[in-house]
Order: C-alpha cells, then structure tokens, then sequence
C-alpha cells in the first residue's frame, strides 16, 4: 500500500503538476487543467508500485499471464486510480482547498471507449482483477485513434459521429520509444538456407504506450500496453520537395490507418483487409514483445508454457497460433512439431459467442495474400492435427478443419492451437460442447472448460454506488471490495426493517440523481418514487429491445383503456448503440424513440409511464444507471446471450432481474433464488426444438392479442405521424421471419411484467429482494472468475 497522502500534500503536487507538466497557473488554468494536473500527481503515486512489481515479478520469475484483446472498455482511469489508492478523500479536500469541484474533475476525463460491449468491459474488469490478486499479467490491444462513436439521435434516427479520446493529452500512459516493432504484410516466402524466409511488402511499425492497471489498494501494478500504428518512414521527401505533398504524405496515412479506428466497418473489401491487418499487427508486436522479454531471461523455447500463458480473446487474436510457430521455426530454428506443441501449450482461447455468423471466418484468397506465410502454417497445423487425430483412431469428421469452403475458420484455429478452450457461462460452455465445436469437444474432451464471466466491485459497486456501498461497510465491515463473497452477511439482515430501510434509501438517493440528470439532459421530468426499469446494453436482435419496446406500447394501450387500472408508475429507461452498418437494429432504435415520443406526449401517462433513451451509452452512463435501477431487461432469446455482464452489474446495485434462462442469468437464478428474479419464456433446448419443428411468428402473433394490436399500431402509423411506411420492415420481419423469436416469447414476457408489478406493489417485499440480490452477488467478483482461470487455465498462483 504506497503511504497515506494528505490532502495538502496532493493539492502542492497538482498545483506542482499544473505548472510544470501542463504549463498553466492556478488563475488561468480551466478544469480539464487541474484535472489533467490531479492525474499527473495521482500518477506519480503509481510508479513506484509499479516499479516494485516488475522487480518482484523478475526477481522471482514469475509465470506471466498475457491478456490479448482487441477491445478494452476501460471508460475513465482517473476514477479507478482515486478508488484503488483509496484517494478520494484527500483529491475532494486537495482540490476544494484549490477551489475545483472534485465531481466535475472528475467528470471531465474523456471515457475511453476502446471497445464495444461486454467483451471489451470485460477485459477491463479482469485487468482490475488480475492487479488486486497480484498476478504477474500484461493487457495488450490497441491504441484506436478514435474510440467507439459517439451517438446522438436526429429524429429518433442513430447519427454517428468519430470520438475524440485522445483529442487532449492522456495522462496515464507512457509512450515507450523503445520499444516499437516492425510488423510486415503481404510480400512472399522464399527460401534461404533450407529456412523458409517471409519478405513482406510493406511494413509497419507498432508503438508502444503504456497504462499502469493499479489494484486494489495499490497493492500491485500491471501494464496495459497498447500498440499505436507508425509508418516506418515519416514522409517522402522527394515528392515533398516537388511540391507533391499528397504523395509525401501517402505512406505515413496509409500505416497510421492501422491503429485509426475501433471496428472498421468491414462490409467492403477494403474494411475486411483493414481489420485482418489490424488483428495481426497487434498479436504480432505483442508476441514480439513477449517473446523478447522471455528470451531475455531464458535460452531453452521448450520452457515458455511453463513461464508464459496467453489468453486469446475471441478469436481476433487467433493469428498467434501461426505466429508464434513461425517465430519459432523461421527465427529460432525450431522444428514444426516442436514449435506446434509450444505453441499448443502456451496459447488459451476464450469464445465468446455460439452464433456462427459472429465466429470469424477469412477468405482463405485474403489470407494468403496478407499472409502468405501464415497461410502455409495454417495448412500445416490444420493438416498435423488431422494427421494426429487419424493415428489416434479418432478421424475427423469433415465439420472439423481450420480450411474449409475457401474459408479460413478461425473458431477452429484457435481451438486446435490452444491448451485450454473456455465459454463464459456454465449454459454458454455447455451449448459450446453441444454445438459450435462438438466435433472437436468429442476429439478432445478435456479442452473445454467453463469461468463463467465477473465484474470488478471496485468500480461496479465501490465506486459508482457510494451511498449502498457504506451501508454494505456497516454491515460486512472494512475490506469487501476485495473480498465479495462477504456481500453473504447481508443475506440475514433481509429480514431486518431498519436495514432494508437504509438500503433503499441509498437506491432512492441515487434515483434523485439519476432523475436530475435525466432533466438535464434528455429534458424529460420523471419521478424518482417510480419504478426505473432498465435495458442497458448493444441494440441486437437478439437482446430484443424491441420486445421490450412492444411490451411497452402494449401497456399504454391498456393503461389507457383502463386508466384507473393499478398499474404502478415506470420509468422506461434504455441505452446502448447499433453497429453503424446494421441496419435492423438502427430500425428498432427509431422504433423505441417514436414510441416513446408518442408515449410521453400522452398527456394521460403524466407520472405513471415515461420513456427514456440517453444518447450515447457509454461506461460512465452505466456507472449512473446501474446504482439507480429497479429492475433490470435480461431477455436474450435463450441460447444466445453468451453470458451477459450487465446482469451481474445491476444485480449487485440491488436491482431484481426479468429475464429468460439465458447465459449467466441461470447461474442468477440459481444464486438469488426463484422468489427474487421474474423469469419467463423458452429456454434454450425450447428455442432450437422450436426452430426445427418450423416456427411460424404469424401465428404467435395471430394468438396474442396485445402484440397483433401493437403491430397493427406500428402498421398504421400511430407512433410515426401517420407514416405506416416507416417501421414497415421491422413489423414484417416480427411477422413474417422473427429469428429472435420475439412473437414466441410476448406473452409471457407480459405476464412476468405484470409479476413484476404485484411485486412493486409490496414496498417491504421488494426491499427484501432487493437485499436477497445483493447478498450472493460474491460469485460475479471477476476475482472469483479470474482465480479461476488462473487455476485452471493458466495454472498461475496469485501473489494475494
Ligand atoms: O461478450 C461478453 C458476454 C456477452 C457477449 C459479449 C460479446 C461481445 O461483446 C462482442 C463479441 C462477442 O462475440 C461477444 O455478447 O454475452 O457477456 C463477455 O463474455
């Protein structure tokens, strides 16, 4: 624990900062100014830490674990800085005595949105773990340019726009000028001395920046290194000097390209390549860099499982598999047997997804072509692996092979490189074991093991929730966010009224809050005494936010045909964004914006139904909703939502569940209890049983009542100022196709609302589950989750 700062002490520091590192006097300086400074002097209590954990973690040779992610969600650093060094206290006084306000300092970092959803989140949740448990572990991604976009709405409709993260400086990182890779494409192999011998075409360099990942308390210090993309000749100067200064530049654009943005859109030719590129230049340089610093203690590659484990996330880092072979066989002369079970023991994959269409797949043309050396590995490990298979008397079916259909299948690759295999829910590793890889599952039956997902307390409860996280002090003592599974004394106090009390006055506060901003910015008035009923996530099919929003309309229809009808107040909340080229879920966002327009001009719902939807989702708008949720929208189509880590989030912040039995929502049900969650609908062997007998959504939608009314709605223009046109698409992709199975479910999903209403109507029931949530929620620490892995994955023991 670096040594206790006084507030005097850090307001010199950031006034010393201020001056010095940024250039500004008190009397000129704005806020992103201070804030820029508090972070330096914040900074600089890292380093030390720092330093002392990589020392230890050479002095004593420590497995390494490396993290490989393309996408790292970590939002704002300053908070996790100030909340694992135990600082707010001292920042609040240090800055009020330079008279800025603590909360808007805070406020003003940009979120760094280097991710899109729950895979990247959760990176960024097990970088906090792996600090707080001490173990010796590096992130590696990229340094995006431009972060996740940002979103607004023009009428209702979806408008991106580039985010700007980097557009003032960022404190936390370090640029490290020594350590920059050239990463090569293209070219061809040629032969040199009996060594195959890879010439590139082009080359670019990757640049390392690095981010100190403090633990709890500070404890341990890991890096976060990203990989920012540099040409390897800044400019032309022959063209320059001709005046052709396009030209000059060409090469430098081309290559910073690389590292320009998150997820191009990749439904043109030249997207594809771009991400392919992007995929392998950060696995490379990160191999490159691991590799150094494992040859820099080591002779022997046969020892690199024992003091090396990377974990892949997703298959985007999947291209290790081959690059690793071809360090060890064109750089250091190894055998490809022997490189190939090196490879298989030091390499580990996480899947993230069972839907086909998300398990990436190249055109095995654009492969050779980017990596012609690569593609010669790929072969060679697909055919060694079928060859072992056949000598073990275990042929491979014809489902099974890394190439296939002109295709390279990187679900497969990853899964016959690596030594551990791993879903993200106990149900998602089942179905994986069922179905993506039941063929290779049946070849090796060991590989695939289950962690399901976490979250970091430290942010998710500790820091975003400070009025519930006191009352959780007072009653599980000091020390829980490092220790959660002592969230299990609050399970007693269910039944104790002054408890329950000082719980939902919490809940309560951070409603008023959330209600103030919500006037703020969206301009809508809602009342904090009613229900916050919460879907916060990406706009998918599905997530089925349209379910959500059907259910929605549907309720105003009855509520305004029976307006005295016991219907509790709701505030409608959602928020998340649609990937800019998928064009269904940009339709649903305009859906739920008309209905919920419509909704809030009904003069008749004043106060008892209001719909919401923020711009913008991000981290820091999760970090407000979360801690002022009532219920929280789980209602993935069973057997699709991989795991889901937002339902752990708002769970933990005492919101109660409605949702199908899908991902970790099971493992939920199970730790909270039938009594405390709302579930509803087909479960997943319901879904496929249903898809192979022939599902007919007309006919489920002929059957409901409530949904043919809402459709005929949207089909007459009632939420779209009479444009019956609008919305035509999604109403007949609901009757006529409903992949999702939203028709299915409607019903049900409308009964478990209206359990949900009941169970509102009892202030004291409500508490009670409330606390019933909370109380379990230990198991969905990502400590819990990353001990795992570290157990039974990468075989590491942590330091604490
Ligand atoms: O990964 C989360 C899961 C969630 C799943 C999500 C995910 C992405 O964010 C992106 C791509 C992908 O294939 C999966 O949808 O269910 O909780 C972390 O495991």
């Amino acid at each position: 624990m670096p040594r206790e700062l006084a507030p005097a002490e850090l307001a010199e520091a950031t006034r010393h900062h201020l001056v010095y590192s940024i250039g500004k006097t008190p009397d000129a300086a704005k806020l992103s100014d201070w804030r820029l400074a508090l972070s330096r002097a914040i900074r600089d209590r890292i380093v030390d830490p720092w330093v002392a954990t990589t020392r230890h973690v050479y002095a004593h040779d420590l497995k390494r674990v490396y993290y490989l992610s393309m996408e790292f969600l970590i939002g704002r650093l300053i908070e996790d800085a100030v909340n694992n060094l135990g600082l707010e206290p001292a920042a609040r006084e240090a800055l009020a005595s330079l008279g800025v306000d603590f909360d808007a300092a805070m406020l003003d970092e940009p979120d760094a949105a280097l991710g899109n959803g729950g895979l990247g989140r959760l990176a960024a949740c097990f970088l906090d773990s792996m600090s707080t448990l001490g173990i010796a572990a590096h992130g590696y991604g990229i340094r995006y340019d431009h972060g996740l976009f940002r979103q607004s709405f023009r009428d209702g409709w979806q408008i991106e726009d580039a985010e700007d993260w980097l557009a003032q400086s960022h404190p936390w990182e370090f640029e490290r000028t020594e350590a920059v890779w050239p990463i090569g494409f293209g070219g061809e192999v040629t032969t040199r001395d009996g060594r195959p011998r890879w010439e590139p075409a082009e080359t670019v360099l990757a640049a390392a920046y690095d981010t100190p990942i403090p633990g709890w308390q500070g404890r341990w210090v890991n890096t976060l290194r990203l990989w920012s993309a540099k040409p390897t000749k800044i400019f032309d100067l022959e063209p320059f000097n001709r005046g052709d200064y396009m030209a000059a530049a060409a090469p430098a654009v081309l290559a910073q390209t690389i590292s320009r943005v998150l997820y191009p859109d990749d439904t043109t030719p030249q997207g594809k390549e771009l991400r392919l590129k992007q995929e392998y230049f950060f696995t490379a340089a990160s191999l490159r860099d691991l590799m150094r610093r494992f040859f820099s203690d080591h002779d022997d590659a046969g020892l690199l499982p024992s003091r090396v484990a990377i974990q892949l996330n997703d298959t985007h880092p999947a291209i290790a598999g081959p690059e690793l072979v071809r360090i060890l066989m064109d750089e250091r002369g190894l055998g490809f047997d022997e490189a190939f079970a090196i490879a298989r023991g030091t390499l580990h994959y996480t899947n993230h997804t069972l839907m086909p269409e998300a398990l990436e797949k190249w055109p095995a043309e654009l492969m050779a072509r980017v990596l012609p050396r690569h593609m010669q590995i790929i072969e060679r490990m697909d055919a060694a692996h079928a060859a072992e298979m056949r000598a073990a008397g275990r042929p491979r079916p014809d489902s099974v092979g890394c190439i296939r259909d002109g295709e390279v299948r990187m679900g497969d690759l990853s899964f016959i490189a690596a030594r551990r295999v791993n879903g993200v829910s106990a149900l998602h590793t089942d179905l994986m074991r069922r179905t993506v890889f039941r063929d290779l599952h049946a070849l090796h039956p060991d590989r695939i093991v289950n962690q399901t997902n976490g979250v970091t307390p430290r942010r998710w409860l500790r820091s975003c929730n400070p009025k519930l996280s006191a009352v959780i002090t007072e009653a599980a003592g000091e020390g829980w966010e490092a220790d959660l599974d002592r969230l299990a004394a609050l399970g007693p106090l269910a039944g104790d009224a002054a408890f329950r009390e000082r719980v939902m006055a919490a809940k309560q506060a951070n409603k008023r809050h959330l209600a103030d901003w919500i006037g703020a910015t969206c301009g809508l008035t809602v009342d904090p005494g009613a229900m916050f009923d919460v879907q916060i996530k990406r706009i998918h099919e599905y997530k089925r936010q349209l379910m959500n929003v059907l259910e929605l309309a549907a309720l105003w229809n009855e509520m305004r045909r029976d307006p005295g009808a016991p219907v509790p107040p709701r505030v409608r909340i959602f928020g998340g964004k649609a990937a800019p080229g998928y064009a269904m879920a940009k339709a649903i966002i305009k859906l739920i914006n008309d209905i919920g327009r419509t909704i809030n001009a009904d003069p008749a719902m004043k106060g008892r139904l209001a719909v919401v939807y923020p711009p913008n989702y991000n981290v820091t708008m999760a970090e407000r909703l979360i801690p002022a949720a009532d219920l929280s929208e789980q209602i993935s189509t069973a057997g699709m939502e991989a795991s889901g880590t937002g339902n752990m989030k708002l769970a933990m912040n005492g919101a109660l569940t409605i949702g199908t039995m899908d991902g970790a929502n099971v493992e939920i049900h199970e730790a909270v209890g039938a009594d405390n969650i709302f579930i509803f609908g087909l479960d997943a062997e319901d879904v496929s049983r249903l898809r192979a007998e022939g599902y007919d959504p007309g006919a489920h939608v002929a059957r409901s009542g409530r949904l043919s009314e809402v459709v005929a709605q949207i089909r007459a223009g009632v939420f779209s100022d009479g444009d019956g046109e609008r919305h035509r698409a999604v109403a007949d992709n609901l009757t006529g196709h409903d992949w999702f199975m939203v028709a299915a479910d409607f019903d049900t999903y409308w009964d478990a609302q209206r359990r949900v209403d009941a169970a509102w109507a009892d202030p004291n029931g409500w508490a009670r589950k409330a606390v019933l949530n909370i109380a379990p929620m230990g198991r969905f620490s990502s400590d819990r989750t990353i001990r795992g892995y570290a157990r039974d994955v990468w075989q590491v023991t942590p330091q604490f």
